[in-house]
């Protein structure tokens, strides 16, 4: 999944497969537990009992796959489910994404239910960096680069070819599966490896590259006006008045207390204040991404906060103006995760980001994850558009972390996202036996493909859901529509594996 932004504050979405973090948790997460736990909600790969289940496996993989000369190799995290596999069967394979590959998914999910009906053989390959899959010996600069979708895509290449041919499955069919960035990797993996890979199923995939998306705001405050016309009219009061306030330094006190900061507000440069005002909408962009979102399997708590809860706190003038109500839902967040205090300073983060160990506070994806923003696909959901409810986090404030975590020019940003979208053809990829579902209340979906572009390529909409919603477990309460979206894959999918 795509984070909701990046800054550090959020990443906490436990989304192996379907993620594009939200910064907020991640602050929250930090301050609680000491920086070293900061992305505990990365792993929860650790959970003992999933162990158990999903026995995790390694492959050789190489470091380089675009230079000959480079033999260095690395092990890669794998997993295997063979509970559904019926000889002649096809080969589901799961793409995992930005964070440690979550076993939950070896148990749970639409695929396999997919999969019990088809009888597939089903794996999963984390992706290079994240998690336990160490190309490198840290992740210094000059080792990331070493990070990309490019070299992604060739260890599923590898790890296909070679698995087929140990397993006796060179000549099944297999299907590669996908949410968020992954989306957009079983969507390239089809497009690149056409030979390899028979159909793919790209769910909530930003498939086009971009240095600024305004247009995720806009689609948060349409989903928040979906709820209530008022709630996002309230979010840019109360964001408004607490921009004002930070011109003024008396004010700190106060707004350090509104807020629960771990140390009293200090704003030095536009970093300082952007940082913080990203944090504070982070949360509203996180439960907007995963809205109702049936993710409790994956070990993810609070997905009751809602956005009906967010804008009831919005809409209770008992609490006072709407500044007062923003400060609410900024401690109902830090209270729902057992957070004591927020922490929210752009000099911890730049220190947390610029830290190259393994077990270092952003090791858990957010200094991987920003640098692939930084050299691939921008992504940056500034509050540049008019049409949205924030205030305070413009583009330049995206684009100046690259040059200070990576190194990374503006221009080198620009140029790198150009050849992202004329390597993978953006919105214009021409391929086949590729469906692209997507929701219309997630924002990525600004960024995916929402029209047929072909028979072979259709788009699956469905009204009211939020990212990667179906690829999450069926459950009685889900909407009509998203059952029906379910049972449409279901029958492409069925439909390509006899061609
Ligand atoms: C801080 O809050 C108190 C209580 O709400 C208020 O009386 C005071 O004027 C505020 N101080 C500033 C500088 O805004
Ligand atoms: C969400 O669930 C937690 C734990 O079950 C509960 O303590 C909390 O009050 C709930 N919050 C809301 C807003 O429903
Ligand atoms: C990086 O993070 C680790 C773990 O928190 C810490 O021990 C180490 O001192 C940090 N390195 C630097 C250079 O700050
Ligand atoms: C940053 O990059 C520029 C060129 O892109 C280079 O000249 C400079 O030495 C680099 N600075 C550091 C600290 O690596
Ligand atoms: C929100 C959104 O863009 N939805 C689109 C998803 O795809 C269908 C086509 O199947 C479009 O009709 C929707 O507009």
């Amino acid at each position: 999944m795509l984070p909701v932004s990046i800054n550090m504050a959020f990443q906490t979405s436990g989304f192996p497969v379907c993620k594009f973090i939200a910064c907020f948790l991640l602050a929250l997460l930090a301050a609680a537990d000491g920086r070293d736990k900061g992305f505990r909600r990365f792993s929860p790969v650790e959970d003992t009992k999933q162990k158990a289940v999903a026995q995790e496996q390694w492959f050789t993989q190489k470091l380089d796959h675009f230079n000959g000369a480079d033999s260095r190799e690395w092990k890669q995290r794998y997993f295997v489910n063979e509970a559904f596999y019926r000889p002649g069967g096809p080969v589901f394979l799961m793409i995992g994404g930005e964070g440690p590959a979550n076993p939950a998914w070896m148990q749970s999910g639409t695929w396999l239910t997919y999969a019990e009906k088809l009888g597939a053989l089903c794996l999963m390959l984390e992706h290079r960096f994240y998690g336990a899959s160490h190309p490198t010996d840290d992740l210094s600069t000059a080792n990331l680069r070493f990070l990309s979708s490019r070299q992604a895509l060739a260890d599923l290449a590898h790890f296909r070819t070679v698995t087929a041919a140990a397993r006796g499955l060179t000549n099944r069919k297999w299907v590669a599966f996908g949410g968020s960035y992954p989306g957009s990797l079983a969507a390239w993996f089809r497009l690149k490896y056409p030979h390899l890979v028979h159909a793919s199923v790209s769910t909530s995939a930003p498939v086009h590259a971009t240095v600024n998306f305004p247009e995720y705001l806009e689609v948060v405050w349409r989903s928040l006006a979906s709820e209530n016309a008022e709630c996002p009219l309230l979010v840019k009061e109360a964001s408004d008045t607490l921009l004002q306030r930070l011109n003024d330094p008396t004010t700190y006190g106060n707004i350090t207390k509104d807020f629960n900061l771990c140390s009293k507000l200090q704003i030095q440069t536009e970093m300082d204040a952007a940082y913080f005002l990203e944090t504070l909408a982070g949360s509203f962009m996180d439960v907007v991404q995963y809205n109702e979102d049936n993710r409790g399997f994956e070990g993810v708590t609070g997905t009751n906060i809602t956005i009906k809860v967010l804008c009831g706190v919005m809409a209770d003038a008992s609490l006072g103006e709407p500044y007062a109500r923003y400060a609410a839902v900024a401690r109902l967040m830090m209270d729902t995760f057992s957070v004591k205090c927020l922490d929210a300073s752009y000099s911890t983060y730049l220190r947390d980001m610029t830290n190259t160990s393994w077990v270092g506070p952003a090791a858990g994806g957010g200094r991987q994850w920003v640098y692939q923003t930084c050299t691939e696909f921008g992504f940056y959901q500034s509050t540049d558009s008019p049409n949205q409810p924030f205030t305070g986090f413009p583009l330049e404030y995206h684009v100046k972390q690259c040059a200070d975590f990576y190194n990374i020019s503006a221009e080198q940003l620009a140029e790198a996202v150009a050849q992202t979208n004329e390597y993978y053809g953006a919105y214009d990829i021409r391929s086949s036996r590729i469906v692209f579902p997507n929701g219309s209340i997630d924002p990525w979906h600004a960024l995916g493909i929402t029209q047929d572009i072909a028979p072979a390529l259709p788009a699956v909409f469905i009204k009211g859901t939020a990212h990667c919603a179906n690829m999450y477990p069926a459950r009685s309460e889900d909407l009509p529509q998203l059952a029906l979206a379910r049972e449409h894959i279901f029958s492409l999918l069925h439909q390509w594996l006899k061609q």
